[in-house]
């Protein structure tokens, strides 16, 4: 058996910035239009009017004060709602490979690696750009890594589900070193044109690799523990499928993209995370006195504050339980490694961190990490 430990982080952020002010004022933009087009069968009370957005309501609500975004061209237009992405020929990469290799780079540099060192790449995301071949393979090709690849969806948790994976692997010496990328181009399933969740998303691409800590130079993260759980639910879900076409629904229907009862996701994942991590703390022999960083999933800072004063027993400083929301978002599976990755490499030799992402399924996913 080898320790698992985490040797290199990477961020790539897009250049775009879409904020909550240029967002609510295309999507009132947008409600107007709609609501004068439909006037008539809305004074009928055969439609109801559009209601409009509110950036003071966003931020109260969540935290969020822009996102990024891979291409805000569309986005922003009344007329359309939704990004203008062109597509790619075949043989071209794809946007998620392009933006995943944008993410490793870092990631490797870090660790010490060039991409023949990786033989295992997991691309952990929300979505896929398509069904196959699989988007890990892809990336594999374009870095040169050798081994295996694979696709893996476990919504806003596929980061910590792929960090566990690869880390089994590597604990048991199937795989040396992995490379895992959580490539989150939301904005292309995100519903703007629905005021409940258009503010929620940002894109972004995340990359994490694991290796053997007896490998590894100064600095690492050993993988103390990893904990994953899910329990399904109705309440965050995305319809579009591949029997789209045999239900005879390839109209643009609402569930074709991301929907959800925030309400609900609030107050029944809330008591599921906080309960997980205490476990997950409790089985490794962890008290919150241990507990020097929390890096959580990035949807909601109230949400955020509350699993932290849970944990830690009294309100967390902003440096032990730091967000980044407020700057990307809710960036699906990357939002808990962007925490992480920002926010390290100030800790001592010694200190131990929790990183936790949850969301759709339900799912969560804990890591339990020490500074080597
Ligand atoms: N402007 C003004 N008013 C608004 C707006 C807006 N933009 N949106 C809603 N309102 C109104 C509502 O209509 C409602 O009005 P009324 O009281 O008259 O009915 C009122 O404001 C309150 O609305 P909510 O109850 O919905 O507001 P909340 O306080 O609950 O806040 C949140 C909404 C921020 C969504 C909150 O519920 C939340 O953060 N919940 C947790 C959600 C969460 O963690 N979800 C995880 C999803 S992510 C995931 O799992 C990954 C999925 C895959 C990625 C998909 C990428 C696209």
């Amino acid at each position: 058996m080898y320790q698992p430990a985490i040797t290199g982080h990477g961020i790539f952020t897009p250049e775009h910035v879409i904020t909550n002010d240029e967002l609510v004022t295309a999507f009132n933009a947008y409600a107007d239009k709609y609501n004068a087009e439909h006037a008539a069968d809305i004074e009928a009370g055969k439609l109801a009017p559009k209601p409009q957005s509110s950036a003071e309501f966003i931020y109260n609500a969540s935290g969020i004060q822009q996102r990024y975004v891979c291409v805000k061209d569309g986005i922003l237009d009344p007329d359309r709602m939704c990004p203008n992405i062109p597509p790619r020929p075949d043989d071209a990469p794809s946007l998620m490979a392009k933006i995943a290799l944008k993410a490793a780079e870092p990631a490797m540099a870090m660790a010490g690696i060039a991409g023949q060192d990786i033989d295992l790449v997991i691309c952990a995301a929300s979505n896929m750009e398509r069904a196959y071949p699989a988007m890990a393979i892809e990336i594999q090709q374009l870095l040169g890594a050798g081994g295996f690849a694979f696709d893996m969806n476990v919504a806003c948790s596929s980061a910590t589900f792929g960090i566990q994976t690869a880390a089994d692997m590597v604990r048991s010496g199937s795989v040396k070193t992995a490379l895992i990328l959580c490539p989150e181009v939301t904005s292309g399933h995100l519903e703007w044109r629905d005021r409940d969740c258009h503010f929620i998303f940002g894109d972004v691409c995340t990359a994490v690799i694991i290796s053997r800590a007896e490998d590894a130079s100064e600095g690492h993260f050993k993988i103390l523990s990893t904990k994953c759980a899910t329990e399904y639910s109705n309440n965050i879900r995305n319809n579009n499928g591949f029997l789209r076409r045999s239900h005879d629904q390839m109209d643009d229907r609402r569930d074709m993209q991301f929907m959800q009862n925030g309400r609900k996701v609030f107050k029944e994942v809330l008591p599921m995370v906080c309960a997980h991590i205490a476990d997950h703390m409790d089985k490794e022999n962890w008290s919150s006195a241990d507990l020097d960083r929390l890096w959580l999933h990035q949807a909601n800072k109230t949400m955020n504050d509350f699993i932290g004063k849970k944990l830690l027993g009294r309100v967390p400083e902003p440096h032990e339980q730091p967000n980044i929301l407020q700057d990307y978002a809710n960036t699906s599976s990357a939002g808990s490694i962007i925490a992480f990755s920002q926010n390290c490499s100030d800790l001592p030799s010694g200190a131990k961190g929790v990183i936790c992402s949850f969301g759709a399924g339900y799912s969560v996913g804990s890591v339990l990490i020490e500074r080597a």
